[in-house]
């Protein structure tokens, strides 16, 4: 038997405070993964239970047909399963409506994009998935979807193409546009894809770039939910609570966060219910989420890869490590503005609880690909806030010199793993062509649009992540964390001070 409605469930699994069927869409959801079902598809149930409103969620796959084959046969209805030292609870979702994959189910996945009764086209695609520029701001004409709508605007695959072809339909038919809401972990995400969007209009529907970049809203929202990619031992564990098989189900820490800048002019489902917090300005706590806990996350799971720790939660338990994922969030704290409201000694040890949640089986291989479209704002613009401040580099340094272990893509064992990053190849050439590691630091270093020239010319931070990057590759990963972990808790003082070297 597999879920597909909601009578017969066990009375602890809870539901849907509202009959599903009774509200239409008004959302579609381009990245229908565990991250959308996780987070603003479950705030989207509850703001649902609070407030009448068609707001439930046409939810599209641009690539793989995998959810939509999950969801399809089920209805849209999938189990949320929370973890945390209270123990498990499961829950029924209802406000995914529809699960389609642009492939097959393009003419529907178009209707939706155009119809008016859709006010909101909210994205979770990954970094990687935009087709940005960081050097312009305006699209990548390298990334395979970019190309390819640039090529054909009026049969568009990605997102930029999508959006804008959309858009401008719309327009022809005085229909109103859409919000655009993109809930990745990029920094003032909402101004990135208009900026994309905007010069994507330029170079195929010029008449459209005006009207994006002064009519359609791109709210920038901050969101945080840590959840890991489902697994046969997710899908036996809902089929336990449930009674029934589950091929949606996913599941999530108790930790929930959400902020959002309240710019919706055609209407938006009362997220508040859900506990999402709206502001006018989002880019302190982007700023905060990114560099202290993805920030964190990003150098825990290269070194914790390397050191032989699957999970985050394993990582946790090895003191020497734990001990520097605390110093890079300290230090990642120490680079930002006050942030009225929000204590962040407080974050930091909710961060280190939240990673400990040994319930949670978030693996480091999972965290550490995209490595390349994830250092920019988790690591480097960190590392930039904290030379100007003259703080210590070495918790940064420590970083990246541990993203550059990994992406020499061997462990310590001598088995190879793929990087799963989009400039794999780039970087394994750049590797390949020399032993010294101080050409491997500076190779990397000088990779186009990666490092900010300041970082990529400064040799305080070329010399500390040289040193790292030899002791990681010649006495291994466990003895270089350990090294590491000896020498800043020995010298306090360069936590917070840059040393005075030459
Ligand atoms: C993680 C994030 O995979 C990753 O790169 O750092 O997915 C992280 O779990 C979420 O941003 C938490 O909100």
């Amino acid at each position: 038997m597999r879920l597909a409605g909601l009578d017969g469930l066990p009375d602890a699994v809870s539901r849907p405070g509202y009959t599903p069927a009774d509200h239409g869409i008004g959302i579609v959801h381009l990245g229908l993964g565990a991250f959308h079902k996780a987070h603003q598809a479950a705030a989207t149930d509850a703001a649902l239970a609070a407030e009448d409103g068609n707001w439930r969620i046409c939810g599209v796959s641009l690539r793989s047909p995998e959810a939509a084959a999950q969801l399809g046969p089920q209805n849209g209805f999938y189990t949320l399963i929370e973890r945390s030292a209270e123990g498990s609870r499961a829950q029924v979702i209802g406000s995914i409506a529809q699960a389609l994959c642009l492939g097959p189910d393009r003419a529907e996945v178009l209707a939706a994009l155009t119809a008016p009764t859709t006010r909101i086209v909210s994205l979770t695609v990954t970094e990687k998935g935009y087709g940005l520029s960081r050097a312009t701001g305006g699209v990548d004409e390298a990334h395979p979807a970019i190309a390819h709508d640039l090529a054909a605007p009026e049969a568009p695959i990605g997102v930029a193409g999508l959006l804008v072809w959309a858009l401008k339909a719309r327009r022809a038919e005085g229909t109103p546009p859409f919000t655009v809401l993109c809930s990745d972990n990029l920094p003032e995400n909402g101004h990135l894809v208009r900026g994309l969007l905007v010069d994507f209009a330029r170079r195929t529907a010029p008449e459209m770039a005006e009207f994006i970049a002064s009519e359609v809203a791109f709210p920038s929202t901050m969101v945080d939910r840590i959840t890991p990619a489902a697994t046969p031992e997710t899908l036996a564990a809902a089929e336990a609570m449930l009674g029934v098989r589950d091929e949606a189900a996913v599941e999530t820490e108790a930790f929930t966060q959400w902020v959002i800048e309240d710019h919706f002019p055609t209407g938006r489902p009362a997220w508040e219910a859900a506990g999402a917090m709206f502001v006018a300005d989002v880019k302190p706590y982007e700023e905060m989420k990114l560099r202290m806990l993805n920030g964190a996350h990003s150098m825990l799971a290269y070194a914790g890869f390397l050191a032989g720790h699957r999970h985050v939660s394993d990582v946790m338990q090895d003191a020497p490590l734990a001990a520097l994922v605390r110093r890079h969030i300290v230090a990642a704290a120490a680079t930002l503005p006050p942030l009225a409201g929000v204590d962040l000694a407080a974050y930091t040890e909710a961060l280190t609880v939240r990673f400990a949640n040994p319930h949670l089986r978030h693996q480091t291989y999972q965290i550490a690909m995209d490595g390349t479209e994830k250092l920019p704002q988790r690591i480097l613009s960190p590392t930039e806030a904290a030379i100007s401040k003259g703080h210590s580099i070495e918790p940064f340094a420590f970083a990246i010199a541990a993203w550059m272990r990994y992406a020499m893509g061997k462990t310590e064992a001598g088995e190879t793993y793929a990087l799963r990053d989009p400039r794999e190849d780039e970087l394994r050439q750049l590797i390949a062509v020399t032993d010294d590691t101080a050409t491997i630091v500076s190779n990397l270093m000088g990779l186009p649009g990666l490092f900010p020239t300041s970082l990529a010319a400064c040799p305080d931070l070329h010399r500390s992540v040289t040193s790292k990057l030899e002791t990681m590759c010649q006495n291994g990963m466990a003895n270089a964390i350990s090294i590491e972990a000896r020498e800043s808790s020995r010298d306090p003082g360069r936590r917070g001070q840059r040393r005075e070297s030459a």
